[in-house]
Order: structure tokens, then sequence, then C-alpha cells
């Protein structure tokens, strides 16, 4: 969209089930955050909101987690959320909740609208259901043995083992975790919104009128889900934590937390304009208005398939983009909360902005590198080695050393003033530099408008590091040598050094405009140092070569950002690896940290003799394996068993590398109902066992055993 009258941002409200991690942070905060700070530069009608998602089975299995109520868990993560986001600098003109009663009533009147007006269709199903605790479970409160890789303790919608997607029928001998019982099926009542009578539409708006603009993994996803053929989507569930489903005989029904979610952002909309004075409407409703969703990857479908049509059914602009990152990796793993594998905003905070040698430069510094190193179109890895050498390399030794050289000079050599520019003594070097601050800006413009926000950064440390090599070139402390007989430099060196350094502060001018989108903090302190007020960052003054005026004197140079040193990397990897390895340890001893009936499924029940002699175990040698396309953690195995040779599917490739284990001798179950994954049936199970540091080991005879012997 050209030129709209206004824009409205958003990011994905996160859950207020705990801290979030900066993988979050640079998937959905950040990027949204540089675009919003960059819109304000330029004066735009732009809204920024967001808010904490407080619904759903997120929340109420940290409660059963916590031993508390939900109404705490979101009270308290809430909060924690909020001021994380603001103690980083992500400048949100709201952040809302979805517990709030005006969200509450947004989210019944979509409803109704919809249901009135009879897009809605209303089934009946079966549904797990609790006998003893009385409730239909989620599937997160199902538990059982994950087909894949035996992990006695995988949710009915995932393992957390191997990463395999699950439903609860695929789980073996699953149970509810509120009472420990096996779930019956019951049936009930739903409310689906169809999508598949929309296909038509989201084909065409995605995939032909956006096909230029959309990100190309945010295609790419659409693509699959529309090629696989939508299905009605249940909007409503049986649960007691969420927004009530407003209609009658609805009762002990809530709304999906995916319902009721997105349109958190049209409730924060609302209430924004309530605090401000303005009319929320045109923000959802005048076609002139751009919106943009900023979202990590797990959050496409939603945004760009389910919740367009919700509002293209009740009467709402579509959004303009859905900018999706993929995921950041942390230290060679997938970063995750709750496997300790993670930096936590809130940690990041304590550790170094709220420390004594921290500060607003440290919220810089990882805004800096998290955007460096953002998963624009693949995924990515944030390692603190890293992180030390971009702020120390980059931030530090070109960006922060031009500043701070341009101020230092500039008050030893022309006496703490902008010294006079002389026209008739300008070279092709000068030249040159002037005209690179100009198209700096066109391209970082271009690129921002276009969210490459990594490529937009890199241009605004290339210039920095262009004035350094300018600066190198002109020397002017060496030009400072010479002098006249009073010991001055003579009146045609010091032309020489001013026009050096009045070039050098009208780039610094300009540094601070282009960095101010991604580095606010810094772009203050420049501001402060130049003795300007805010308003020279605006957009509109970048590529101006006459910001500073002649003779105005500026104060001394402060330091922007500071070395991160050896010992800081040492101590944050160490304390990943505590974190996480304590984490570990806690949940094998407990085996499932999420609720209380798991100590029963640690130690099974016990069986007969004759169920045991049920399990037909023996040994094979596995002859060959492969990785499985599209999952990360899956082999397939062939596995010579003597009298045949099988195809296992196995969650072991984390663990091994194919090549590694051919030739090995391992314990199958051979009498396992045949199960498909990513479309290859197993037929089998092998035994593995966990050791101490996590890693899964072989089960198997000590010496090799003809290949068929039985295991008893
Ligand atoms: N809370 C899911 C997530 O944190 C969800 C996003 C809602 S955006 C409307 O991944
Ligand atoms: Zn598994």
């Amino acid at each position: 969209m050209t030129d709209p009258k206004r824009y409205l941002i958003t990011s994905a409200l996160p859950y207020a089930n705990g801290p979030k991690h900066i993988g979050h942070l640079a998937g959905a905060y950040l990027p949204a955050d540089t675009y919003v700070r960059y819109l304000r530069a330029q004066q735009k009608d732009v809204v920024y909101v967001c808010g904490s998602d407080e619904h759903g089975a997120a929340i109420t299995i940290q409660a059963m987690k916590e031993k508390t109520t939900p109404r705490e868990i979101v009270d308290k993560y809430h909060e924690m959320l909020k001021n994380n986001m603001a103690d980083l600098g992500i400048s949100f003109d709201i952040y809302h909740r979805t517990s709030a009663p005006i969200h509450h009533e947004t989210a019944q009147e979509f409803f109704t609208v919809l249901n009135d007006k009879g897009d809605l269709q209303i089934k009946e199903t079966e549904q797990y259901f609790d006998e003893e605790a009385n409730t239909f479970l989620a599937d997160r409160y199902i538990v059982g043995t994950c087909p894949v890789c035996a992990n006695p303790n995988a949710y009915g919608d995932q393992c957390e083992r191997c990463g395999t997607s699950l439903s609860p029928e695929q789980l073996i001998n699953p149970h509810s975790t509120l009472s420990g019982k096996p779930p019956i099926k019951k049936s009930t009542t739903h409310w689906y919104l169809p999508l598949d009578k929309h296909e038509d539409f989201l084909r065409k708006w995605i995939l032909e009128d956006h096909k230029a603009d959309w990100k190309p993994n945010v295609l790419g996803q659409c693509k699959s889900w529309l090629d696989m053929g939508l299905q009605p989507r249940a909007v409503t569930r049986d649960l007691d934590w969420g927004i009530a489903v407003p209609v009658e005989g609805a009762e002990g029904k809530v709304l999906y937390v995916w319902f009721d979610a997105p349109i958190g952002y049209i409730s924060a909309t609302k209430q924004w304009a309530l605090d401000n004075g303005k009319d929320w409407k045109s923000y959802w409703y005048d076609k002139n208005t751009k919106l943009v969703h900023f979202i990590g990857k797990d959050n496409i479908v939603f945004h760009s398939i389910i919740f367009p049509v919700m509002l293209k059914l009740h009467g709402n602009i579509l959004p303009d983009n859905v900018p999706s990152n993929e995921f950041m990796n942390l230290e060679g793993d997938k970063m995750s909360t709750s496997r300790g594998w993670s930096i936590e905003m809130d940690d990041y905070i304590n550790d170094f902005v709220k420390a004594e040698n921290g500060g607003d430069q440290m919220v810089d510094a990882l805004r800096y590198y998290l955007t460096a190193i953002a998963p624009e179109t693949k995924d990515s890895e944030f390692t603190w080695k890293g992180f030390q050498e971009a702020v120390n390399g980059e931030l530090v030794a070109v960006f922060g050393n031009f500043v701070n050289r341009a101020f230092v000079l500039m008050h030893k050599l022309c006496g703490g003033k902008v010294p006079p520019f002389h026209n008739d003594i300008v070279d092709e070097k000068d030249r040159q530099l002037l005209s690179d601050i100009g198209s700096a800006k066109e391209n970082v413009q271009q690129l921002i408008e276009s969210y490459k926000f990594r490529d937009a950064l890199y241009e605004v440390i290339d210039l920095a590091r262009k004035g350094n090599r300018y600066m190198q070139e002109k020397e002017p402390w060496i030009v400072a040598k010479r002098v006249d007989e009073t010991g001055q430099p003579t009146a045609e060196a010091q032309q020489v050094i001013d026009n050096c350094l009045h070039i050098c502060l009208q780039l610094t001018a300009n540094l601070a405009i282009f960095i101010n989108p991604f580095l606010p903090f810094a772009a203050k302190k420049m501001t402060y140092m130049m003795k300007v007020v805010d308003k020279m960052l605006d957009w509109e003054n970048g590529g101006k070569t006459k910001l500073l005026s002649v003779g105005y004197s500026l104060r001394a140079p402060e330091l922007l950002f500071r070395k991160i040193e050896d010992a800081e990397v040492l101590a944050q990897v160490e304390k990943l690896k505590i974190k996480s390895k304590k984490i570990k340890e806690m949940t094998t001893a407990n085996e499932q940290p999420t609720s209380e009936p798991v100590k029963e499924v640690a130690i099974k029940e016990i069986i007969q003799f004759d169920d045991f002699a049920k399990v037909d175990l023996k040994v094979g040698t596995i002859v060959s394996a492969e990785k499985v396309e599209k999952a990360d953690k899956l082999l397939k195995l062939e596995v010579d068993l003597g009298f045949e040779t099988r195809t296992i599917v196995s969650g072991i490739a984390l663990h091994f590398s194919p090549e590694a284990i051919v030739g090995k001798q391992v314990t199958v179950v051979t009498n396992l109902a045949p199960r498909k994954m990513r479309g290859i049936e197993s037929n089998g199970m092998i035994l593995m066992a966990e050791d101490a540091d996590g890693k899964l080991q072989f089960v198997n005879p000590d010496v090799v055993v003809v290949n068929g012997s039985g295991v008893s």
C-alpha cells in the first residue's frame, strides 16, 4: 500500500504464562518497534499495539504447575512482560491484556456478529473427557507414551522430547493429567469457522494480490496450508478459563484462545483511543489504514489465514502484510524456556541493563546484535561469542569509535565548536562522503519499508565505517602538525582540518537519525552531545549536510557503547549450561514438571507376567539409516531381525548421525502395531535409555548375538 493515511502496527500477544526469551524479542517485537520508530520519525499517524494473551491452556497449565490460579499467573506475568518490554525500549502505544473487560466485550461482540450472520457452523463431536474431574480435556491435558521415542510423558499435541506433533489418539496409555485416569470420549457441541468456504478468497488474496510483497517464508507456509485443503476450525472450547461463549445454552464453554487473542489487537486499539481521545474505528474500518502484524513463524497460519477470514466476515480491513521471522537458535540448540536453554528478557535485563556497568547502552547492544542476526529469511543463531564480536567489533570499534573521534578531534583541533566549511578546497573524498550520506538514507529507507531490518542496519554501520576510513585518509591530527611560528596549524592546514571535521560532525548527526529506529538510546545520547532537540532526529533531516550550524559549541563525547569482556561471555555460557542442567535434573527426577499425577507415570502400575509376555522383544542389527525429510528428530532405519528386515522410524536423529549407527545391534519391540510417521510406516520400536547428560543410548546385549534372538 503506497502512502496510507495511517498505520496500525501489532506484535503478537505473548502468553502471560512465564518469562519470554530474546528469540521472541527478535521475532515479533524488535522489528516492529524499529518499524514504528521509523514511521514516527516520519511524523506518520501510527499506533503500535500489543498486550498479554491471558487465556487458553497455556495459562491454566502454568497455574497447575505453580499450584495457583490462572488469575494469579496472568497478573504476575503480565506485569513482568510489560516491564521487560519497556526496559528493552519496545515503544508500544499501549500494552493491553486480554483479561480486560473491554476485550471480553469486544471478542463476544465479534463472535455474535459472525454467529448471527450464519458464518459459523455448529457441530456435535466426541471429545476427550475426564470422568473423575468431570471436565473435557484439552490435548495438552492428556499425556501418554510417545509412539516415536517412547517418552512416557508426551503430550496429546506434541512430544517435547522428540518434537513430533501428535494427536491424543496416537499416545500409548493415554491418561488425564488431572486425575491420572484414562480419558473417555464424550459428545459435545462446538462452533466452527468454516475455513474451507473461504479458500478461493484466500488463494487470490494471498497468493496473487500479495505474491510480490509478502515474505517468501510466509507465502510458502500459506501455500502449503491452502494446498492441503482447509478444514472447519472449532472456535469454542469446553474450559472454565476464558471468554464465555455469548450464546444461551453454551454455559461452560469459552471462545478458543486463538479466536479471542487476535481480537485483542482491536480491543487494545479501543482502549488506546479511549485513553487518548481518538477514534479507534478508522484504524479497523478505513481502507486507507495500513495494518501490519509482526509475528514469529509459529503464528503464521493464524495471522494470514484464520484471522483475515474473521476480519473479512466481520467487515474489518485486512492486514497489508504479515512479516514473520524464522527462529533464532542459541549456542547450537533450539531456544526453549521449558528446557532452560534460553536467555530470558528478564535475565538479560538483570544481568546487563540493571547491572553496575550496564544501563541503556546494554539495551542497545542487545538490540544491535539481535537485529544484525535477525532470522529474517532462515533460522539464525545467537552465541555469546557472536554477541561480543558484534558489539566490540562493530558497535564499539566502528560506530562508537567514529563518533568519539569526531568529537574528540573537534574539541582538540576546532575549539569545541562546529568548524566552518571552506567550499573552495573541497576535494573528491569530501564529495564522495557527502554523497554517501544521501544514498545511505535512500537505502535504509527502502530496506526498512520492505522489512529488511538486518540489511538496513548494515547500511548504517557501513556509513560509519566510511566515516572512519575518511578520517583515516584525511588524518587531521597529522595535518595539525603543519604549524606556523606560533606553534598553531597554518591557516591552510586549519582549513583542511575544518572541512574534515565539519563533514564528520554532519555525518554524526546523520548517523544519529539513521540509528534512531534501531538503537534509540544511542541516538538520544548523541542528540545530547550535539546539544540539539529530539526533533533533529526527524527522518526528513536525514541526508542533509547542514544539520549542525557552524560555530555551535558541542558537548564532550560520551561513551555510547562499552566492550563486552571475555569473562562476561564465559559467565553467560556457564550460566546457560547450569540452568539447563538443573531443569533437566528436575524434569527427570519428577518426570514431568507440569503436573501432579506424573509420579504415577514414573512408576507404572504392576502388571502380570502374562501382560509382559505379550511384548515381543528381539535383537536386530541396523543395516541402514537415513534422515526423514522435514523432520529434524526422525531417522528411518532398516533393522535386520534375522527372519526379516523391518522399517522402523525412530526419534533419535538429534542423538546419532545415520552413519554412526549402521551395524549397531539394538533391542526392538517387534509386535507393536504399525504407525505412520511422516508418511512412512514404522513397524516396531527401538529401546533406548537416557544417560545422565540426557543423551540416548541403545539398550543392547553386551556381546553380539544372532539377529532375531529373543529378549526376556
Ligand atoms: N499468544 C501464541 C504465541 O505466543 C500467541 C500469540 C497470539 S497473537 C494474537 O506464540
Ligand atoms: Zn517422542
